[in-house]
């Protein structure tokens, strides 16, 4: 059969398609995928974010259409999960929306494929060639994580090439995609993340990802970006992949708990082994509103102290934090920028509590009669989805982009990169340029609070 896959885009508030014509880095899932798929299949894909879907060619060659989507994108990737099947497509959905929504994206697809694809794809395809399904197709057991299948790197969907090859700056921009670990045990009760993965947590095998790393240094890629949620949760085996990278001589970029901060030994070798920049998810800086998604073990009292050991070793901060969960009141959002200026954070991504189907925090909104807004088209992190306890949903937003345009004044600006950090004072200016881009950005786009990333 001929497959096309598809990572869509998700809609503006004009209906229109969000695009970009760069990015600095890409997903595996739709790469993946294709080496996922048994011959003698074919397989072509699209991410929507940088090309356009050419839809005419599909509907004349596909036979199967398989959508991921990730958060907003969801809607758009219904969208067309009806057109297609409206033209006779086989439509298969999958990833972590999918996953926690297995029954509502049934409705729009032949199969679904809940969770990890490894065990179950090759039986999607098998039962739609025979023109049967079993709809929601859903593993046994997880994957090991051993020899997975190496996607080809040139193919990578936001990539581009030829620039890559030709371009110093391009080549300092992009960052190549690779994976240590899946899942996270931690217990937080907004994330997909846990609920997807029901709290366990892989490895893959050292060997493996040192293998991948020395494949991606022959075709010159030295910065490197974990797609893992949470690379150091088993900190002993964080150590052994970290130790092993320092003679490869890259530099690397990961979300991390700042659990990362604690243990002198680990950051001491995430330093050495490259790490230049990392996305903590401190969330809030009231002990009441991380008690409220079970993330108490955040500890906000010691944040400034983690920051300043990450600083010391040469390594960013990009802040993740959530703004109107329970224990915060309006007064909050001065101390949160306030907090962010001081403890000099490189970067930051704001979130509105978004109850993402599947989780805790959904079933508790729910049955709480919290929940807002139901478009999952909205579910953009930038959107009141949710009311919060102490104050209302505009003050809320308010607040939002009160500490967004604040964090990304000029003036934050020179208070958190004024004077230059001495340890690696390149990616400190790297970082400054991409605070400038955002500030930028958000007066040309000011609908666009949500969609930071
Ligand atoms: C890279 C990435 C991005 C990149 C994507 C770039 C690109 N287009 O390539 C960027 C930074 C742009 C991005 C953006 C966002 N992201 Co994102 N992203 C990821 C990340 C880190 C890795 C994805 C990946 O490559 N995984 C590796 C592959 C192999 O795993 P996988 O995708 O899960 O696929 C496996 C299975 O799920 C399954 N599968 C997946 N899709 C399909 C489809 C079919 C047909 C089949 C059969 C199987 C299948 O098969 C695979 C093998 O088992 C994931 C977290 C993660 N660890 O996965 C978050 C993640 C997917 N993102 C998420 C979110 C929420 C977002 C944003 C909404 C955040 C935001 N700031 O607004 C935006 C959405 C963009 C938008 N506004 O429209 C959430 C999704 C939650 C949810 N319930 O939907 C995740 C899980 C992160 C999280 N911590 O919650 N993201
Ligand atoms: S630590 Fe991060 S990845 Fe892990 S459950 Fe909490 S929010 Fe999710």
């Amino acid at each position: 059969m001929r497959l096309h896959l598809v990572s869509p885009t998700h809609y503006l508030p004009d209906g229109a398609l969000h695009k970009t014509t760069r990015y600095w880095t890409s997903g595996i899932t739709l790469p993946y995928l294709k080496a996922l798929t048994p011959a003698p299949h074919r397989v072509d894909f699209t991410d929507e974010l940088m090309a356009d879907l050419d839809v005419a060619r599909i509907e004349r060659e596909a036979d199967v259409v398989g959508i991921t989507a990730m958060g907003p994108q969801i809607r758009r990737a219904y969208d067309l999960a009806d057109h297609f099947r409206a033209r006779g497509k086989k439509v298969v959905l999958g990833g972590t929306w999918v996953t926690l929504a297995a029954e509502e994206s049934l409705r729009h697809a032949d199969a679904v494929v809940a969770g990890e694809a490894e065990y179950v794809w090759a039986d999607v395809l098998a039962d739609l060639e025979a023109g049967r399904s079993r709809g929601i197709y859903r593993a046994e057991r997880w994957h090991d994580l051993r020899d997975l299948p190496g996607i080809d790197p040139w193919s990578l969907p936001l990539l581009k090439p030829d620039t890559f090859r030709s371009s110093w700056l391009y080549r300092m921009y992009f960052y190549w995609p690779i994976q240590f670990s899946r899942g996270c045990p931690h217990p937080c009760e907004y994330c997909a993340v846990q609920a997807y993965y029901e709290r366990s947590y892989r490895t893959r095998p050292v060997d493996d990802v040192i293998e991948d790393v020395r494949r991606l240094g022959r075709l010159g890629a030295r910065r490197l970006l974990f797609l893992d949620d949470n690379p150091v949760a088993r900190p002993e085996e964080a150590k052994e992949l970290f130790r092993r990278l320092i003679p490869l001589r890259v530099r690397w970029v990961s979300q991390a708990t700042i659990n990362i901060a604690r243990d002198p030994e680990l950051l001491d070798l995430a330093a050495r082994s490259g790490a230049t920049v990392l996305s903590i998810g401190f969330e809030s800086l009231s002990d009441a509103s991380l008690a409220s998604v079970s993330k108490s073990f955040n500890r906000p009292s010691r944040f400034a102290e983690d920051v300043r050991q990450l600083r010391a070793r040469g390594i960013q901060v990009i802040a993740l934090i959530m703004v109107g969960l329970d224990g915060d009141t309006p007064e909050s959002f001065a101390a949160t920028l306030r907090w962010l200026d001081e403890n000099k954070i490189g970067f930051l991504k704001l979130f509105t509590p978004a109850p993402y189907p599947g989780t805790k925090f959904h079933a508790d909104m729910l049955a709480a009669g919290r929940i807002l807004d139901d478009d999952w088209g909205r579910y953009d992190y930038g959107t009141a989805t949710v009311r919060p306890l102490h104050m209302t949903p505009g003050e809320m937003l308010d607040g939002f982009r009160r500490i967004y345009s604040g964090f990304y004044s000029v003036r934050s600006m020179l208070r958190r990169f004024v004077p230059p950090s001495r340890k690696r004072p390149l990616e400190s200016m790297a970082m400054l340029v991409a605070n400038a881009k955002v500030h930028r950005y958000l007066r040309r786009n000011p609908e666009a609070w949500g969609t930071i990333s």
